[in-house]
């Protein structure tokens, strides 16, 4: 699927309002943006570094994917996103190498990205996102 960066990485928190004031005083990174992305059961906070981003999420609904993980494992890292030409045909590619998909299709995700996820135990215990920029 040859990924062209890392897109972003998503850290879960408990709480946005927390959690900012970290990444902006002490790393020294701007958030230029925070958004609802009701579909996934979460509230979104962006930063950029370089060409990759932090992407905070705050679980707006304890049976929501971040909800959980934050009742199992706590707070911290919770997903790796690549960035890719085609999130259709880069799931073709992963299915057909025997990786478990949890999406079978692209889904709209923050900033209007065609996302993807692929399961975590096919890939190590790291929960990975595919995504595609339509705009660009
Ligand atoms: N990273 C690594 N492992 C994870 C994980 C994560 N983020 N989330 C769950 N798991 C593990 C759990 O620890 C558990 O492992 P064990 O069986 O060893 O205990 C297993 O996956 C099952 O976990 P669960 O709590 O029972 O949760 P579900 O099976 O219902 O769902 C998952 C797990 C990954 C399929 C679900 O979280 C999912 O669909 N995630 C993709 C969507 C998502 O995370 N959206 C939020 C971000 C949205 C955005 O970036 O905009």
């Amino acid at each position: 699927m040859k990924p062209k960066k890392i897109e972003h990485i998503g850290i879960a928190v408990k709480s946005l309002d927390t959690a900012i004031p970290f990444f902006e005083n002490v790393i020294g990174l701007k958030c230029y943006a925070v958004e609802e992305v009701v579909d996934q059961k979460v509230k979104t906070a962006f930063f950029k570094v370089g060409e990759t981003k932090i992407e905070l999420l705050e679980s707006t609904d304890p049976e929501g994917p971040v909800g959980k993980f934050i009742e199992k494992k706590g707070e911290g890292v919770h997903h790796v996103a690549f960035a890719v030409d085609n999130v259709q045909e880069a799931l073709n590619e992963a299915s057909e190498n025997g990786v478990m998909l949890i999406d079978k299709q692209p889904r709209k995700g923050a900033e209007g990205l065609n996302i993807a996820f692929l399961h975590p135990k096919s890939s190590f215990g790291v929960l990975t996102e595919l995504c595609e920029n339509p705009n660009l």
